[in-house]
């Protein structure tokens, strides 16, 4: 009986995954790899369970990374010096298009992203062939350092207005991206900014993005990424870039997509320097400038008819992303305050309520999830 039993269930296995890979013909997983000669073996041998082709770019690595993902069947891009997860995203992407295929699934090298998840996503691109697919760990809130989880939970507010959707989880690399969709947009950051970029530039230009949910996978893993640097880096180019496509929505009647190829922020996107003062300067405006968006919804819109369309049509107002913004400075001394006395044993946890009061999830408040 019990041998009948796991015969089925490996029939049935075996049909799913012929079905998924018929599915996958024309998806390859991309893996931007950085020093991950310990798990990459393991990731790509995973991944080709379901589809045709595993690319990884070694991005300098110093360890056996691009032997191992070589040894496991993957094809490996080597790139000299590190460039970071950006970049070789990028390169991984004009590989797949030149290899012919219509869309790739991005994974993490160090086993965060489970790659029994990739039928989730194919199974997904098959329904929603135009739109990005995204991994969500945001329901598994007690697995995801709190730290870390409140960074991504402020995050997502700002970046799913840039995208004009929400958008559970902004922060996970376990991706599936069209590649026409991908062909479309002129990406100018570098390193941990370039997934954010993505998602609000596709947002930004009318695509849907869309969340299948995975495991949330934190564990003695090798993180390269700089929580004060990187985090600094996502946030200063989030606020740039609303603060432009809220100047653009401001002033024009009914567009709440803002988003073309080398608009204003990409041609300055394009030169690093002029990027950096640009952001420099512009950051640091978000607090007048928050309360002038505020003044120009809430008086402009006789004389500019549905200015500011994409916040419109939340029913919000700009009211709240005003005051969102003003908590910034708030949440830092709080943080501030409640790790001081972590240290004399006292746990305080105000932080976690004023974020989910502060940072609301502004289209579900519309009635829509
Ligand atoms: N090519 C390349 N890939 C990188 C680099 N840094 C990180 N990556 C890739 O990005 C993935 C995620 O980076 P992590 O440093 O683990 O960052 P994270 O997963 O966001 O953060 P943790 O949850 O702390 O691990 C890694 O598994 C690599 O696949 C890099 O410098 N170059
Ligand atoms: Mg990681």
């Amino acid at each position: 009986m019990a041998a009948a039993y796991s015969e089925t269930k490996a029939a049935v296995e075996t049909l799913i995954r012929e079905g998924i890979a018929q599915l996958a013909s024309k998806i390859c997983v991309v893996i931007p790899a950085y020093n991950a000669s310990e798990t990459i073996r393991q990731v790509v041998r995973g991944a080709l369970k379901y589809v045709p082709l595993v690319i990884v770019a070694d991005d300098g690595s110093t360890d056996h990374t691009a032997k191992f993902a070589a040894e496991a069947g993957g094809e490996v891009i080597l790139i000299e010096k590190n460039r970071g997860k950006g970049h070789a995203l990028k390169m991984l992407f004009q590989r797949a298009i030149d290899e012919g295929y219509d869309a790739v699934i991005s994974m993490d090298a160090d086993l965060q992203h489970d790659p029994e998840k990739i039928p989730h996503f194919i199974q997904a691109h098959n329904i929603h062939p135009n739109d990005i697919i995204v991994g969500s760990r945001m329901h598994e809130k007690e697995k995801i350092p709190r730290a870390r989880y409140n960074s991504m939970h402020v995050a997502r507010f700002y970046i799913s207005l840039a995208a004009n959707q929400f958008i559970e989880d902004t922060q996970c690399g376990f991706r599936l991206y069209p590649l026409s969709l991908i062909k479309k947009l002129l990406l100018t950051t570098d390193r941990y900014v370039t997934e954010t970029e993505i998602l609000m530039k596709a947002g930004d230009r009318g695509a849907f993005i869309r969340s299948v949910r995975i495991e949330t996978i934190y564990g003695n893993n090798n993180s390269h990424f700089r929580p004060i640097m990187d985090v600094g880096a996502i946030t200063a180019y989030v606020i740039s870039y609303l603060m432009i496509k809220w100047l653009i929505e401001g002033v024009c009647s009914d567009r709440p997509y803002s988003y073309s190829p080398n608009n204003i922020r990409d041609l300055i996107g394009r030169h690093k320097i002029i990027d950096r003062l640009f952001q420099a300067i512009i950051v640091p405006t978000i607090f007048p400038g928050s309360v002038l968006f505020l003044i120009e919804y809430m008086f402009f819109s006789p004389i500019i008819k549905n200015n500011f369309a994409s916040i419109r049509r939340l029913n919000s107002g700009f009211f709240k992303i005003t005051l969102a913004t003003y908590m910034l400075p708030v949440l830092v001394m709080i943080a501030i305050i409640e790790k001081s006395c972590n240290a004399f044993g006292v746990k305080l946890r105000f932080l976690d309520r004023i974020i989910e009061i502060f940072y609301p999830h502004l289209w579900k408040e519309k009635g829509s999830t």
